[in-house]
């Protein structure tokens, strides 16, 4: 049939999106998903763990790797980073004047977070009020090296698929002197936005997201959950808040508890999907820290999901040629994506029998 007499379907036909927020695009593929799969088989991974092991160094009262040895704590636990990527007192890089080799110097710390005391509680397994404490500790954390650092990266690596090296819940908080590349392209994005419309982008998509509804996943009275109209991994997520809010430092009582709420409901979605302890890479941006604040109501404060797995437990999405060489591309539509999340209950798998639903 003659291409250009056939109805567009965005389920159907490869198409362009753009992500306003990097100034990218990304090609959409959908017809892909019907191609056989001879490829890698990731190894399931409900892996059953126990509450506690004495040789795993992130547990309560195990000695890492440095030779302490970590407290008994009970709720989370932070320490710097025995191996960090970022230090404070290091030579700085001479000043050249080539503009084909730039260095600049790059101060920083880093910390590792555990989540909860025991081993086998992943986020989607908590109670709200521990997820809550988990919440407190990163805003705690921000306001600490905030204050020092221009920006403060909380990131969580969850599963062996996206290179974490450990199962105890936890995360990594690296704070560093400079403005990292995504973070600063989003800020030239936002305030472009801002400067135009007098509006903040994300504040002006959400309100139009929630009109059309087929991406969204999830939502509280402060919070909404979906997939982004430009979302380059399969089931990636945003969450964005329903008042505006520029930094994880600012939110509110009831934000916080209701951020606890669609952590533990999105997560559980994710986990339910392919009956699997969901891989991912997560992680919050909001306004720029540091001692010289600069104008920022361009930025609102919203938390991103990456999620590698594709088709089951074992597919996975693999950002390869054409997304090294060319651009991001993507397979089922972000709308399916969003409605196979939507679908999914919002009690464990794990846990349906149970009555631990707190
Ligand atoms: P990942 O699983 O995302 O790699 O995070 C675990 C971090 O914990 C990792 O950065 C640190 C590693 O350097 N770590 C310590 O600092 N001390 C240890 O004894 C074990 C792991």
């Amino acid at each position: 049939m003659d291409a250009t007499i056939m109805e567009f379907k965005a389920t159907e036909h490869q198409h362009l999106r753009y992500n306003p927020l990097m100034g990218e695009w990304v090609l959409v593929s959908p017809h892909r998903m019907n191609r056989p799969w001879a490829g890698q088989l990731e190894s399931e991974s409900f892996e059953t763990l126990p509450e506690w092991d004495p040789k795993n160094p992130l547990c309560p009262g195990v000695r890492r790797s440095n030779g302490e040895v970590n407290p008994n704590y009970e709720s989370t636990f932070v320490f710097t980073n025995d191996f960090p990527a970022m230090m404070e007192d290091v030579p700085e890089p001479p000043e050249g004047n080539d503009e084909l080799f730039c260095m600049a110097p790059a101060r920083g710390t880093c910390r590792v977070m555990c989540l909860h005391p025991k081993l086998n509680k992943s986020i989607p397994l908590m109670n709200c009020d521990e997820i809550e404490a988990v919440i407190d500790r990163w805003i705690e954390e921000m306001k600490t090296l905030g204050a020092h650092y221009k920006w403060v990266q909380i990131f969580e690596n969850k599963g062996q698929m996206m290179g974490c090296s450990n199962p105890h819940p936890h995360c990594q908080i690296w704070a560093s002197s400079f403005f990292p590349n995504e973070p600063k392209i989003k800020d030239e994005f936002q305030r472009n936005y801002f400067l135009k419309h007098g509006q903040a982008l994300l504040s002006d998509y959400l309100e139009k997201e929630l009109n059309k509804k087929e991406r969204l996943v999830c939502s509280n009275e402060d919070w909404v959950c979906l997939v982004p109209f430009w979302a380059v991994w399969p089931f990636e997520t945003m969450i964005l808040p329903r008042r505006k809010v520029t930094r994880m430092q600012d939110l509110d009582a009831s934000q916080k508890r209701h951020l606890a709420f669609i952590l533990r409901v999105i997560t559980t979605k994710y986990d339910n999907l392919f009956k699997t302890s969901f891989p991912y890479s997560m992680g919050w941006h909001g306004a720029p820290t540091g001692p010289e604040q600069s104008e920022d109501e361009h930025w609102v404060f919203h938390g991103m999901y990456f999620p590698p797995l594709l088709r089951s437990a074992t597919v996975r999405k693999f950002m390869v040629g054409y997304e090294m060489l060319a651009q991001a591309q993507r397979d089922l539509t972000p709308e399916q994506a969003a409605r196979l999340l939507r679908d999914q209950p919002e009690i464990h798998y794990t846990l349906a029998n149970s009555k631990d639903h707190s």
